[in-house]
């Protein structure tokens, strides 16, 4: 039996890191942005690719409010809510409450059942680069518990048309590339003292394109453009994670026509 659970784990484990090593999107980080996005760009029939470093999903909603069983999302947020069926009561002032866990749940489920392929406990390390000008390409990743060893191991690579930087406040991913491919003409200036009104719409409105090939969403977003925090609310992770989708499924459209022309 041993030798049965060992060579299906193993099997099929590996087909699914092959299969995944060339992708459309590359998304970094499931928490609400990313998984908003990979579901709308994998419904669109996308390719998509979602690395977490831990092993669970949801990044800040679970301890998002304040760690009690509730968090906030604005009306403008209700449509994306309603289509990964999240329940929602109503706050006063356009707010609504919403169960940490069950968006947590829905949002994976929504990615998952979309065609989003989610792979858990990896942890991104770099961007691969082509060209001049140049163009983010791919990731270099490594298991999350062997980044946390401190010991060099070499990382493995995945293929992407489009990186999606979805790590929250440190924009982890576009930070190395600012950092290590400086012709990427990337400012880093980090995220101001919170005001969450204001951010809530900058979030989105800013949402996009950072470097050919790398892409923003969510709280990347605020670090980015020096944008203000925000508080446990959550609409604008959603609603910058439905643009972005938009927006990297356009780039990639027009990318395959101008090929093809
Ligand atoms: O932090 P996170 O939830 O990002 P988000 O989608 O949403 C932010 C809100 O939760 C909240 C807020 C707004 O109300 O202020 O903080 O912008 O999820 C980011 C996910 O990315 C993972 C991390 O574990 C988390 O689940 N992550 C971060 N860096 C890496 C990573 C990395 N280098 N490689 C893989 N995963």
């Amino acid at each position: 039996m041993e030798l049965k659970i060992g060579r299906a784990i193993i099997k099929k484990g590996l087909e699914v890191l092959y299969e995944y090593s060339d992708v459309d999107v590359a998304i970094v980080g499931a928490g609400p942005s990313g998984l908003t996005a990979a579901r709308y760009l994998a419904e669109k029939g996308f390719k998509v690719l979602v690395f977490e470093r831990r092993f669970s999903f949801g990044g800040g909603i679970g301890p998002g409010g304040n760690m009690l069983p509730s968090i906030v999302v604005q009306e403008e947020a209700l449509p994306i809510l309603r289509d990964f069926k999240v329940r929602y009561q109503p706050a006063g002032d356009g707010l609504y409450t919403v169960d940490p866990a069950e968006l947590i749940a829905k949002l994976a489920a929504g990615a998952i059942d979309a065609g989003a392929k989610i792979i858990l406990g990896v942890h991104v390390d770099d961007v691969i680069f082509r060209g001049d000008p140049p163009r983010v390409v791919g990731l270099l990743w490594i298991w999350t518990p062997i980044q946390m060893s401190g010991m060099h191991v070499d990382p493995l690579y995945t293929m992407a048309k489009a990186v999606i930087d979805a790590t929250g406040h440190d924009a982890e991913v576009i930070s190395v590339a600012a950092r290590k491919v400086p012709e990427l003409g990337i400012q880093l200036p980090g995220e101001k003292s919170a005001w969450s009104e204001v951010s809530e719409k900058l979030v989105v409105e800013y949402t996009g394109k950072v470097a050919p090939g790398l892409y923003a969403t969510g709280m990347a977003v605020t670090a980015v453009h020096g944008l203000p925090r925000m508080g446990p609310i959550f609409g604008g992770m959603m609603l910058s994670g439905r643009k972005v989708a938009e927006l990297v499924a356009k780039d990639l459209t027009e990318e395959v026509y101008a090929v093809r022309a």
